[in-house]
């Protein structure tokens, strides 16, 4: 081969480069997304085929959240009916287990999710934590990110700040951006104690039934999704059954599209 076809530091170059640009042209948004799971990725697809400009912040390296692993690790996840619909309009094939129960392969489910989503628009930023919120005149205004590997590595570094019109928690069990508005920015909530109420433990058919109802602005700005929505809201848990996952994802781009109108 050539040595001049191929060089490495034109391979850096386009790497850092197109990463960069990517980056850049995502400092301002619509809606910024906290969280990879199925909730986050069901969101941005939605918002993204909408033609608004999203992107999603993950921790990890994977995408996908507590998707991949099923129930403890088998890797199928169980829907409901509703949930089935919206797996078969991202291609995702659900076998009938029995009357309303439906199981997929995870790693399809994830995997199929992630490719819609970002085939439609959305830019995911992975490897990045969001470790704050910009707040001004009381409403939110987007967020403060990191280095994942700055907080692992417990290295004393700045964040970046990223605007954006709209932030949507979906960052699963820890609920993490309406802890920031709770302790850090000491904000009440839009919940019955003003705060995250916490999670309940497992009830599969209330935390199902809960969700699409606590999939709301938590604060100016704020949505809640997924996971993170029930915890808000003290709704139970509900293990492997990811229908009310989709769900909240497809109603929250509701709410927010309506929002942009
Ligand atoms: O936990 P996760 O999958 O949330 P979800 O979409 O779905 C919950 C289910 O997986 C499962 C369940 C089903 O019944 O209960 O748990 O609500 O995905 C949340 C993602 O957010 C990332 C985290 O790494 C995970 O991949 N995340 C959490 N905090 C942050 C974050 C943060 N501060 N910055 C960036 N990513």
């Amino acid at each position: 081969m050539n040595k001049k076809t191929l060089s490495d530091i034109v391979i850096s170059r386009a790497i850092i480069e197109s990463f960069s640009d990517k980056l850049i042209e995502y400092l301002e948004t619509d809606v910024a997304i906290v969280g990879g799971g199925p909730a986050g990725l069901v969101a941005g697809y939605h918002l993204a085929k909408a033609g608004i400009k999203v992107s999603l912040f993950e921790r990890k390296l994977s995408i996908g959240g507590g998707m991949w692993g099923g129930g403890m690790m088998f890797n199928e996840i169980v829907v409901q009916e509703k949930g089935r619909k919206i797996l078969r309009e991202f291609g995702v094939p659900a076998k009938k287990y029995r009357e309303h129960y439906y199981t997929a392969d995870s790693v399809q489910a994830v995997s199929t999710l992630c490719s819609r989503a970002t085939l439609a628009g959305l830019k995911i930023f992975n490897l990045i934590e969001v470790e704050d919120l910009m707040i001004k005149n009381n409403a939110v205004r987007g967020l403060v990110v990191n280095w994942s590997a700055v907080s692992m590595a417990n290295l004393h570094v700045d964040p970046i700040s990223v605007e954006s019109r709209f932030v949507v928690d979906a960052s699963g069990h820890p609920c993490e951006v309406a802890h920031l508005l709770e302790k850090k920015a000491k904000i009440k909530l839009v919940t019955e104690t003003g705060g995250v109420m916490g999670e309940k433990s497992m009830w599969a058919e209330a935390g199902e039934g809960s969700m699409e109802t606590n999939t709301r602005e938590i604060f100016p700005n704020v949505y809640v999704a997924g996971m993170a929505a029930n915890a808000v809201f003290g709704s139970p848990r509900m293990g492997p059954i990811f229908g009310g996952m989709l769900i909240s994802g497809e109603r929250v781009a509701q709410l927010i599209k309506k929002r942009l109108k």
